[in-house]
């Protein structure tokens, strides 16, 4: 079975983007592969999080990521921070990483314009998320656009280390998802529909209440005229909607706009908001239903036993190979 690695991080409330375009395929993957589903709290802090915020987003993913159907029995869900072994080996990766490439990502540029402070976790984050591949010696990662560039760097670097130490660590391939489809802002479609986005009526929440979902809907930005017409590139506003459409009444975009023939965007938005209430319904009832049964702690526990058997092997081999004084 080949392995997947992949993660969200607790640094807000989850989307409806990261529960399509991430947390859907994880469900998939599992049924035939080995997986490997982090909570990222450490990856979250590099930019500021407040404390009872980070604890309680923590908790949240993990229970979202069982209420959407990852199944501990088949994956193992756990706490990046519950295994030491990837801040260890993260440091390991920055030593092997050179300035040069890391002020090239993207992300790094995006993030930091503009604060007259840039935190150094900004910077040093995609050695991090490299050792976080790496230490699971993990085949595919599933990754959005934003993140190639960062697998890039993790698979230069498990060459340079297999070079340099004739280590062996596997060089990741990229997973791109069949319905990898990219969900944008609901108050801006050139941009992603995001989690830490200070602007709430831009995203809708995994745990947010019907009414809420209404309200945010009927508030979205809309293109001008009154047809709902599948066109990213003319009507970018509208042809998002539709594809958060198609994803919740699991229909083709084509079909969606058929069904829409000569009806305009008020209708359409009042039912869009069915559909995601519709789409959202179990999944909330699951997790309230997880989060109070008192069991998520356990089986984030027995996610991070498994992660860490794995993660510490690879470690030490990594370890070995540099010539550092293992424990005996
Ligand atoms: N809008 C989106 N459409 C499709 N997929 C998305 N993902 C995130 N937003 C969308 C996917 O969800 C996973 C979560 O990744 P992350 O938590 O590590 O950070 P991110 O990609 O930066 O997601 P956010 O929600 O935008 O977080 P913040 O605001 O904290 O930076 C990834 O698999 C991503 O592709």
């Amino acid at each position: 079975m080949k392995r997947v690695l992949s993660g969200i991080q607790p640094s807000g409330q989850l989307t409806l983007g990261n529960y399509i375009g991430a947390m859907q395929n994880f469900v998939k993957l599992q049924e035939t592969h080995q997986c490997f589903f982090m909570i990222v709290d450490l990856h979250a802090i590099t930019l500021p999080q407040e404390p009872a915020a980070l604890r309680e987003q923590s908790e949240a993913v993990a229970a979202l990521f069982l209420a959407a159907g990852i199944d501990p029995a088949q994956a193992s869900v756990f706490m990046q921070s519950h295994v030491p072994e990837h801040a260890e080996l993260g440091w390991i990766m920055t030593t092997a990483s050179y300035m040069g490439e890391l002020e090239r990502m993207t992300q790094y540029k995006d993030k930091s314009a503009g604060k007259e402070s840039i935190p150094a976790g900004l910077f040093v984050y995609p050695t991090l998320m490299a050792a976080d591949i790496l230490i699971y010696n993990a085949d595919l990662v599933p990754v959005g656009d934003d993140q190639k560039q960062h697998l890039e760097l993790t698979r230069d670097l498990a060459q340079r280390m297999n070079q340099r130490y004739d280590t062996e660590l596997q060089v990741p391939d990229p997973y791109i998802p069949q319905t990898g489809a990219r969900i944008m802002s609901l108050d801006d479609a050139s941009k992603k529909m995001s989690k830490s986005n200070p602007n709430p009526a831009s995203y809708i929440a995994l745990l947010d209440e019907p009414d809420v979902i209404r309200k945010k809907i009927s508030r979205a930005t809309t293109d001008s005229g009154r047809e709902v017409r599948y066109d990213p590139s003319e009507k970018p506003e509208i042809s998002n909607l539709m594809a958060i459409y198609a994803h919740c009444a699991n229909m083709q975009v084509s079909d969606v706009e058929r069904a829409y023939e000569g009806q305009g965007y008020g209708a359409f938005k009042k039912d869009l908001a069915e559909r995601v209430v519709e789409a959202l319904e179990p999944l909330q009832a699951r997790y309230h239903d997880i989060r109070q049964s008192g069991e998520l702690h356990g089986i984030l526990r027995k996610g991070a036993a498994e992660a860490r058997e794995v993660a510490s092997t690879t470690l030490r081999h990594i370890k070995d190979k540099m010539g550092f004084v293992l424990p005996q």
